[in-house]
């Protein structure tokens, strides 16, 4: 059986830091057996030091102990990549110690992405994602892209610093449901905005929804250039776009109606949490 942990718990990068520093005295994965805990956090030290020849090895002994993908990556991967990022930002780290850290989920995302895919049992429409021109970041692209194969799709992934004119090409010759853009930096963020506009200009907005996402992007971005949809992380484009796929299947990209309907999932998402937390 696979063990059910909870990796839902948000974490102010201040706490997270004091917490990792300090102490495993922690509530994250609390719910998880001794061993298991103890595991998380060697993995997440892992990824903050950056010793990538030891990650596959800890990714599997995890996966001996009954742990999902899915929590390996949105537990101890996610919470040691943001501290890495918290280090970066306060000068503790540079980039030679970023790139190793990246090296680190690179090679889990390696062992753990067979198995995500695998889940996939139904063909439902295809993606096209990359990171904008310019940009080099491709972690989470590649998880959300991950998620998205599992959920059924066929995602074509066209990597990074990826131009408009090689999205318009993709989306010319695989006809997708959807296009993401994946954008990391302020200064490509704005890349994004082109490459839509570029869309737009061929006469193709109708016929594919824009999903935006990434760490400076946010919805009011997303309001602002007209994409369809913003991506909070994975599983929050997921839910999306299979939403783009059976219910509003129906609705064109650039639609005002569809762009309401997909943010009213996050507003239902904070509603339902909201809820939970008032009645506990
Ligand atoms: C790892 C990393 C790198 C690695 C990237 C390796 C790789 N192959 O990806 C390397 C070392 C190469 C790198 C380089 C640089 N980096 Co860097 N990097 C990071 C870091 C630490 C982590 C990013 C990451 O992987 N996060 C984990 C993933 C899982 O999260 P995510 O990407 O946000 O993805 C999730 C969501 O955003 C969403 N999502 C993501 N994409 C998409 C797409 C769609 C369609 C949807 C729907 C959703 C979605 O779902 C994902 C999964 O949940 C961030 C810090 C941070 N806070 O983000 C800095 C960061 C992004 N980097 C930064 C900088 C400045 C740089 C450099 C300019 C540094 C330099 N001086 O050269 C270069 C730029 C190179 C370039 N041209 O791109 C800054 C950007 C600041 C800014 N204001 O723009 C950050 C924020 C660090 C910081 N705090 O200062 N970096």
């Amino acid at each position: 059986m696979p063990l059910e942990i909870e990796t839902e718990i948000e974490h102010d990068l201040e706490d997270l830091k004091k917490d990792i520093e300090t102490t495993r005295g922690t509530d994250r994965w609390s719910d998880a057996p001794a061993d298991v805990k103890e595991l998380f956090h060697v993995l997440e030290w892992n990824i903050i030091e950056g010793e990538h020849f030891d990650t596959k090895e800890l990714i599997h002994d995890a996966l001996e102990k009954e742990c999902t993908a899915r929590t390996m990556i949105a537990g101890p991967m996610a919470t040691g990549i943001a501290e890495v990022g918290r280090r970066f930002k306060m000068d503790e780290y540079f980039l030679p110690e970023v790139m190793m850290s990246a090296k680190c989920m690179h090679a889990a995302l390696e062992v753990l992405k067979p198995l995500i895919v695998a889940e996939k049992t139904e063909d439902v429409g295809t993606v096209v994602v990359g990171t904008v021109q310019g940009d080099l970041h491709d972690i989470g692209k590649k998880i959300v892209a991950m998620m998205m194969e599992a959920a059924g799709f066929s995602v074509i992934d066209l990597g990074v610093t990826v131009t408009p004119d090689e999205f318009m090409e993709a989306i010319n010759e695989h006809n997708p449901v959807i296009v993401g853009f994946s954008a990391l930096l302020t200064t490509t963020m704005n890349m994004q905005w082109e490459t839509l506009k570029r869309i737009t200009a061929e006469g193709k907005r109708e016929d594919v929804k824009v999903f935006v996402g990434g760490a400076p992007i946010s919805q009011s971005w997303c309001d602002k250039i007209g994409a369809d949809a913003y991506g909070i992380d994975a599983l929050v484009s997921v839910e999306k776009a299979k939403a783009c796929v059976t219910n509003l299947s129906n609705m064109k990209g650039g639609d005002p109606e569809l762009h309401a309907a997909l943010l009213a999932i996050d507003t239902e998402r904070e509603e339902a949490k909201l809820a939970e937390a008032v009645a506990s």
